[in-house]
């Protein structure tokens, strides 16, 4: 439910940009906000970057507690990464399913994760939304693993859970160099 507070507050803060230079003492709250938010985009400047050693192999774990244990990723770029997605939890699969979706640049994450939602008979992966999908696991259930192979170009990626409700907390990013 936090992130229909967050997403207009990101609109708001991205509209004030807009606004350009002449801006009251009043805006400057958002605008430092907006900066953050632009910053997080570039691949030198990602927070903990550089304590992430750059690797073409990675497992990433998904529990009980709706939770990726690894969020931030580094990989050498045009190369295959090879990426392992375990179920480490307990709960059955309808309830705690969980995959690992590596998104286009760009892709609204609200947006697909709507479209994900309604993907049921997919296993949450949405037929209509095929071009913003680099690679996905299958979905799993308690003890549960899937290895995926992909290539990416340099830049950066979002990566998340696309069952119902998790994308939210269950997100990452790849960064390709
Ligand atoms: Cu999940």
């Amino acid at each position: 439910m936090k992130k229909l507070f967050i997403i207009p507050a990101l609109a708001l803060a991205i509209s004030f940009a807009s606004c350009g230079g002449n801006t009251t003492s009043s805006t400057t709250d958002n605008q430092n906000a907006t900066e953050e938010t632009v910053v997080t985009e570039t691949a030198e400047t990602i927070p903990g970057l550089e304590n992430v050693t750059i690797s073409n192999t990675w497992t990433v774990e998904g529990n009980d507690q709706m939770k990726f244990n690894t969020q931030l990723i580094r990989v050498k770029a045009g190369e295959d990464v090879v990426l392992t997605l375990k179920n480490t939890g307990t709960m059955p699969k309808e309830s705690m399913g969980h995959n690992l979706v590596v998104l286009t640049p760009g892709v609204d994450l609200a947006t697909f994760g709507g479209e994900a939602a309604a993907a049921a008979a997919n296993e949450y992966i949405p037929q209509s939304s095929l071009s913003s999908i680099i690679a996905h696991t299958k979905l799993l259930g308690p003890g549960e693993e899937d290895k995926i192979t992909f290539k990416l170009d340099k830049g950066t990626y979002d990566y998340i859970c696309s069952f119902p409700g998790h994308y939210g907390v269950m997100q990452g990013k790849i960064v390709a160099e």
